[in-house]
Order: structure tokens, then sequence, then C-alpha cells
């Protein structure tokens, strides 16, 4: 059987949320054009599968009628609904683009088709770099994000009645999903990130822990700039493995944002490829059944580099680390590891673990208890 999908086409890849924007689609072909140079989709394992635009009524299932509606009318350039009252502006994070409501379709599509595959058995890990816009609101578009296809992928499994544990590494913290399932007992959200003090979407604090039947099943570890491997590893595996086993899901969703890299030009966390490879290691042996999804990173490189890893792993294949001369000459890619890390002077460092471990306190103190641990 095949052990992993990988779920993508072009099409994915050619939208433009505005030339000067940081999130570039054109950063998931070179994530295709580097995993086909590593040889991944010729591994006989791997599975390419093309994905199809989602239906309106798979976006209705999160999203409101009156949004939807707008986006499709400003996607083809109307003027009947005003951006600014769903959070669409000329020279912010979400502005309106030619042709936005069918690549949020098929972003979406490209999510939902890797979910159907593990409820069909047709593969235990799915991959949808495309996916993983885990801002997105009911009736606004938020954070470069306009449909949240991992909160529609979430309510495709809820109605097929599993249990979703959802793990998102992005170094934004994952608001639009908790939102979604605050006060669900059927959805363990967590989501590690940098502090709101420093960054967008300001909320993520270790204190918010979901509400009434909810309680207990939203969890969130914010870290401190310059937080590195070692800092972020020791707080991931104190967190995320032991939930998750305890909450026994059915299927595992990960957001595999990439923006926590070291490289990365907005945040300030500080991981390298290590600290990525070892997370990745860690989620595969969580739950049988697990639909990833990509997320953020806006160094094209570095996102290239760290989604080859990871669907490697999830091929459980060791790609080698010298890049194929010929992707290395065209696109100046030499290896998938990093051979370099942040220099983190040792007071920033010390303040760094010591914020991850309040974090971590602060989850064992509050959510522990709620599932017996
Ligand atoms: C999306 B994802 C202030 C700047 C906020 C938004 C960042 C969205 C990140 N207007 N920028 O989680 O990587
Ligand atoms: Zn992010």
């Amino acid at each position: 059987m095949q052990q992993a999908a990988y779920v993508y086409k072009k099409a994915l890849s050619e939208h433009v949320l505005r030339e000067d924007h940081v999130l570039q689609p054109s950063r998931l072909q070179l994530t295709y054009e580097l995993l086909d140079a590593c040889g991944a989709f010729s591994q006989p394992n791997s599975l390419l599968v093309s994905p199809e635009p989602s239906g309106e009524s798979d976006l209705l299932t999160f999203h409101t009628d009156e949004y939807v509606a707008a986006v499709k009318s400003l996607s083809r350039g109307e003027t009947k609904y005003n951006p600014a009252d769903y959070n669409f502006s000329d020279r912010g994070d979400n502005p309106v683009s030619p042709g936005m409501y069918e690549a949020g379709i098929l972003t979406v599509g490209a999510s939902l088709t890797a979910a159907r595959m593990l409820v069909e058995g047709k593969v235990p890990i799915a991959f949808s770099p495309a996916g993983g816009l885990h801002h997105a609101a009911p009736a606004y578009a938020s954070g470069f994000c306009v449909f949240n296809d991992p909160v529609i992928a979430i309510d495709y499994f809820l109605n097929k009645g599993m249990r979703i544990a959802y793990v998102d590494i992005d170094a934004h913290h994952a608001d639009g999903v908790q939102n979604a399932f605050y006060a669900s007992n059927k959805v363990l959200t967590i989501s590690l990130h940098e502090t709101g003090q420093f960054l967008f979407p300001g909320t993520g604090d270790s204190s918010e822990t979901g509400t009434g039947e909810g309680l207990g099943y939203a969890v969130n570890l914010p870290l401190a700039p310059y937080t590195d491997d070692q800092v972020y590893l020791g707080a991931f595996q104190q967190i995320a493995p032991p939930l998750v086993k305890a909450f026994q899901p059915d299927v595992l969703v990960t957001q595999l944002g990439a923006d926590a890299h070291y490289l990365d030009p907005l945040s300030h966390l500080c991981l390298t490829s290590h600290a990525y490879i070892e997370i990745i290691k860690t989620l595969r042996q969580l739950c049988p059944r697990w639909l990833a999804l990509g997320g953020g990173g806006y160094d094209l490189a570095t996102v290239a580099r760290l989604w080859t890893l990871a669907y490697g792993l999830m091929l459980g294949v060791e790609l080698p680390d010298e890049v194929p001369s010929a992707f290395r000459q065209r696109y100046g890619i030499e290896c998938l590891r990093d051979h370099q890390q942040p220099k983190i002077d040792a007071p920033l460092r010390e303040a760094a673990q010591r914020y991850a471990s309040a974090s971590v306190e602060t989850i064992k103190r509050l959510v522990f208890p709620i599932h017996n641990i």
C-alpha cells in the first residue's frame, strides 16, 4: 500500500496575492520541484494526487453565506461588496486579488482531497502543502488566509464521527482553528507559536484553554523570540505527545508552517531543520492516520527544504542531504538540512528557556489534570 500522498497541482502555486506580497504561492512549485529532483515521487510508496476545487457547500460548514458571496464577487472585480467589511485592503495583509475565490476553493479542495484519502483508507498519511490557512474567520479574511481549510477538513472528519487532534507548529498562533472548536471536546487543538506579545495575531496565551465542554481541549504554548532547537524541542516533547496520546484521536491534523525557522523574515523563533525533523518524527508516531497541512513560511528556499524533508519522513525514507546538481544550479539550494546555526547570546537563550518553561508549567497545571495526566 502507498504510505503517503502528496496532494498538489501547479495551479495552487500560480495565484498572486499582490506582486510584493510576502506570501508567495510560488514556494509550493519550488517545493514540488525540489521533491521531484530528490526523487520523492518515484519512491514506490509515494502517491502524487491532483486535487479538484471544493464545492461551495464545503466552505459553508465554517464560513458565512455572505462572506462566501463577497469573496466570490470581489474575486471577479465587482464592486457590490465593500472589501473593508471582510478585512480586505489593497496595501494590507489581505488584498483583494483577481481569482482569489478560485485559488481559495482549490486550496480547500486539496486539503479535503487529502482528508478523504485518509477516511477511505487509501493512505495513512496525506500532505496538502497548500493548506494550513489557520487564521481565516467565519466572516472575514485574516493573516493572508481567505478560507480556513484546516477547520473545513476537521468539520469533514467530525461529520464522520471522528475525534481530531490538531497540532500547529506555525510561528503564529492558530487562532482561527482554536476559535472554531473552543467549546468542543471532540477536537483537541495545540498551537506552539511565538508569543502574541510580539507577533500577529496577538492571542494564544497559555491561559487560553477552552470553554464549557471544551475546557482543557485548547492548548497554547507561547514561546519567546530567540527560541532555538533545544528550547523548542524540550517544550514540544513535554506537551504535544502526552496530550495527543491521552486524547486518542482518530486522525491527527497538523499545520506545518515553516516560519519558525531562523531564516524566516516574519518570526523571531530560531529553529533549524534539525528541530523540524525531530518534530515531524514525533508527530508521525502519534496517530495511525495523519493529515499534514502546509502553512506559513516566507523564505522560499527554507520552505522548500523543510517540506521536502517532511515528506521524505512521511515516506519513511532518508533523503540524501545533497541536492542534485541540476536543481542546485537552477535555484542555488545546496543541501536539504541546515549546516549553520543561529548565534544566540546566552542571556537571550536563557530568557527564552525561562519563557518556554513557564508556558509548559502553565499547561501542566491547567490542562494535564483534565486528561488525567
Ligand atoms: C500567517 B501565517 C500586521 C502584520 C501582520 C500577518 C502575518 C500572518 C501570518 N498587519 N502580518 O500564520 O504564517
Ligand atoms: Zn505563520
